[in-house]
């Protein structure tokens, strides 16, 4: 009996003395199981139990369970140092340095399309105008027919239109808008007078491209709409608003033109901003700039939204935006907004 209790402590010291030279957690399961394993040295030793009489067994079982025990407190104790040493080491290789320069993202700017359809926006809010959007697939009946362009008028061909395949139903055809100005048909059916309002957006015209025409431009419409509203009025709103964008020295003039949706109608220019009127390069020498169409809005236009043109009138413009940015930031070319070009668009950032 006395060789297996001397065996048992011979195990503990190697074993205890080899727990030491286990420095991770590979070689501490390694040591696990060559001495506590179903088929380790522990294991194999304590089968020497079964050849000891039944009086020897309480005192060789007495010593085989404190070895085990104490062989197994010491793997825990073990486990536990290596492991607290794995995570101390992997804090120190995670730790972060807060004072580090953040490294540089990319940051986007606005499109000068946008910039300009912003200034504009707070230019006539400050007016009182409220800025709508409609849609840029729109019935046939209100980009033409209830702004007094019916089928058979020469205006729709001014206008080439992108028509939609299939697109039709109560409002006639489907299309791309070509204007902005079925926004004010909108508006006047939704909403009774006073009415003032901007509406900016997207316009498609099935035309050749150039210097100054795009397929897909921007416009900006106004409608003003109440009791006694006049062509001063429109001239005056006109007047602010271009002196906001243009500076304070900007006159208007208007020049007969003809839409069919208003009664008078006129094309509307400013001074030029360049050379303040006396004639240059960019006004082509005439000292003034072309903006938009504008007028009177037609009675029958009225009419047709159920508005009583004998008791309210109202005025309506209507401006090309990228031109309104070429004059700005003196781009000459309208074509260089939707190539998406950024050596072109990183000059706005
Ligand atoms: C119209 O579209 C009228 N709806 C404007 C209007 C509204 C008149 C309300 C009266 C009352 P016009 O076709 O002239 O009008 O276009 C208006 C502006 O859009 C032009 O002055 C120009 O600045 C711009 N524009 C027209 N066609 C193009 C194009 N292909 N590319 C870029 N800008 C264009």
């Amino acid at each position: 009996m006395s060789d297996l209790i001397r065996a048992l402590e011979t195990l503990e010291e190697t074993a205890l003395g080899s727990l030491d030279g286990a420095s991770d957690v590979d070689s501490l399961e390694r040591w696990r199981l060559l001495v506590l394993g179903r088929r380790g040295s522990l294991a194999e030793t304590l089968k020497g139990l079964g050849t000891l009489t039944a009086d020897q067994r309480p005192k060789a079982g007495q010593v085989a369970n404190r070895v085990k025990a104490s062989l197994e407190a010491s793997f825990a104790v073990r486990l536990e140092t290596i492991q607290k040493e794995v995570r101390r080491l992997e804090l120190g290789a995670e730790r972060l340095d807060v004072t580090l320069p953040a490294s540089p993202r990319p940051r986007g700017s606005l499109h000068p399309v946008t910039k300009i359809r912003r200034e504009i926006e707070g230019a006539f809010a400050r007016l009182g105008f409220t800025s709508v959007e409609g849609p840029e697939v729109e019935w046939d009946q209100y980009n033409f027919t209830m702004l007094n362009i019916p089928p058979d008028h020469p205006a729709r061909d001014i206008q080439d239109s992108f028509y939609i395949d299939g697109g039709s139903g109560t409002g006639g055809e489907m299309l791309l808008r070509t204007q902005t100005s079925p926004v004010q048909i909108r508006t006047m059916l939704a909403h009774k007078p006073p009415i003032r309002i901007i509406a900016p957006g997207r316009t498609y015209r099935n035309e050749a491209t150039d210097a100054s025409h795009e397929a897909m431009f921007t416009q900006v419409e106004g409608l003003c709409v109440d009791r006694n509203v006049t062509m001063a009025d429109l001239r005056g709103t006109l007047t602010a608003v271009t002196r906001v964008l243009f500076g304070p020295d900007r006159e208007i003039r208007f020049r007969c033109g003809y839409f069919p949706f208003v009664e008078p109608g006129a094309e509307v220019d400013m001074t030029c901003h360049v050379c303040n009127g006396r004639g240059c390069r960019v006004c082509k020498r005439t000292g003034w700039i072309e903006l938009g169409g504008a007028g009177m809005v037609h009675p029958k236009v009225l009419a047709n939204v159920g508005i009583d043109p004998s008791v309210y009138s109202g005025w309506a413009f209507g401006c090309g935006l990228e031109r309104f940015a070429m004059l700005r930031y003196g781009i000459d070319d309208i074509r260089l907004f939707y190539d998406n070009d950024l050596r072109f668009l990183r000059q706005f950032s």
